[in-house]
């Protein structure tokens, strides 16, 4: 199926039938709505002068890009065609975060000096139809990173979200000091497939003065990417040099190839889009539907209390009926005649049934006021102690999940009303389950 189509089918899905359920439980699906607007993206991040515009300038066959030793350019910029027919060849940010058919809106958070440092570049090329590039200025040492004037590492996250490949570039001098750049994007990537979205690459290899300097410089990126990846097995590191800058010798030719293969990777990333469109779509429904288990959870307690009262009330409502009129004659010699004399005497009118109903209401109001200003508050403190009761998290995925939509629950959870007793959560919970066990893996087989 085409990937355009299914993506737009996606989207009316999304909308229709999960959106208002991520509404009830107010949980954010900001995320999910930026990566289903636009093309696919590719992000190209890493340290400074580490080649990453040369390759862009590269892939795209032009010299869009400024490439230089030094720090050259602290901008981000997108690459791509882009359908308004303004004339103009670049786009600021400021346009950029205020377009509401753009996935850059929440980038308005990160402030005036990174709106200032983002722009769009009109590039007409066929493969960037249907897809953009991002460049991004270098990654600095943390000292002058401070000068930047906004988040950048805060940045990189946001962007590596709406990415469906983040490159991940660095030269073998500074192979040492990629773990922050990779610990910025690897905390908003999904948990279990956000892996496979980014790929590591060893560039300039050429300025290695000999073959044991590169096994050095390589060693030294092994380590430290099992250091922050906590895995034994090393990702695919592509070795790579530019052909344009380096001069051709025969140890080098042997990456050459690698160098293809990267850019053919690049290039493929649209065929991902869809799979990661789904793997969001998969954990944030996950997410959802923790929440919407706690609630139910919640919920069925919540009844449970109420048919004890509701137990409660029928017998002291039955004992009022009945009681009542002898009670307060006992008492205060009020009424004359008593329901249940009446009814010995076979003279029963509307007047004896006054008192007893009269008992009847106060019953049911008292246990009414019980329930709502004593049961339910103390079933919500109870709740809001022992939250992760509430869900059943056999997974360490789930565990996870639950870290992240906790704190929802917390407010769902004070916020709760009589009519969260009703059915409704497990009507949700029950659509939520369906989503996710056929119109999911509906839409996952479409792909294979
Ligand atoms: N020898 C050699 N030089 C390269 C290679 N790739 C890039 N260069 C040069 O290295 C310098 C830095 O390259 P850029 O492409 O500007 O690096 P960048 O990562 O975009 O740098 P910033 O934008 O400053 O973060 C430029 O002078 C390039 O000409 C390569 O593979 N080998
Ligand atoms: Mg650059």
């Amino acid at each position: 199926m085409d990937e355009k189509k299914l993506q737009a089918e996606l989207q009316h899905h999304v909308r229709t039938s999960l959106l208002p359920l991520f509404n009830r439980y107010r949980l954010d699906y900001s995320d999910l709505e930026s990566v289903l607007k636009w093309k696919p993206i590719v992000l190209i991040i890493g340290n400074y002068s580490s080649g990453k515009s040369t390759f862009i300038n590269e892939l795209i066959g032009q010299n869009i890009q400024r490439t230089g030793q030094a720090p050259t350019d602290d901008s981000f910029t997108i690459l791509t065609t882009h359908g308004r027919e303004d004339g103009e060849k670049e786009v600021p940010g400021s346009t950029l975060v205020n377009d509401e058919t753009l996935p850059f809106g929440r980038f308005k958070s990160f402030g005036e000096q990174f709106i200032a440092h983002f722009r769009l570049k009109k590039v007409d090329v066929p493969f960037l139809e249907n897809m953009a590039l991002i460049d991004s200025p270098g990654m600095l040492d943390a000292v002058t990173e401070k000068d930047r004037g906004y988040d950048y590492l805060a940045v990189l996250g946001e962007f590596a979200k709406l990415a469906d490949l983040v490159v991940l570039m660095f030269d073998p001098h500074k192979a040492g000091t990629i773990s922050e750049t990779y610990t910025a994007i690897r905390s908003t990537l999904p948990d279990t497939a956000g892996e496979d979205r980014i790929v590591f690459v060893m560039s300039r290899i050429d300025e290695c003065d000999n073959l044991s300097d590169l096994v050095r410089s390589y060693g030294t990126l092994c380590w430290n990417l099992s250091q922050m990846t906590g895995r034994k097995d090393i990702p695919t590191i592509y070795v790579t040099y530019a052909p344009g800058e380096a001069e051709p010798s025969e140890i080098l030719s042997v990456w050459r190839e690698e160098r293809e293969q990267l850019k053919k990777k690049v290039l493929s990333a649209p065929g991902f889009r869809v799979n990661h469109i789904l793997q969001d779509i998969d954990r944030q429904v996950n997410e959802l539907l923790l929440v919407c288990e706690a609630m139910c959870t919640f919920s069925s307690m919540g009844r449970t209390i109420l048919a004890r009262v509701g137990k409660f009330t029928l017998v002291a409502g039955l004992a009022a009926f009945f009681l009542t009129g002898p009670i307060l004659k006992g008492l205060t010699g009020v009424p004359d005649e008593s329901l249940i004399s009446a009814l010995v005497q076979g003279t029963v009118s509307t007047r004896h049934l006054l008192l007893p109903l009269t008992g009847v209401a106060v019953v049911c109001f008292l246990s009414w006021l019980w329930f709502t200003r004593w049961s339910v508050p103390r079933l919500v403190r109870q709740c809001l102690a022992h939250k992760a009761g509430l869900v059943n998290l056999d997974s360490s995925y789930k565990k996870n999940l639950w870290s992240k939509v906790e704190g929802k629950v917390d407010s769902l959870l004070s916020r709760a009303r009589l009519s969260d007793l009703g059915g409704a959560h497990y009507r949700n919970l029950g659509k939520i389950k369906r989503f996710l066990a056929r119109e999911l893996q509906d839409y996952y087989s479409k792909i294979r």
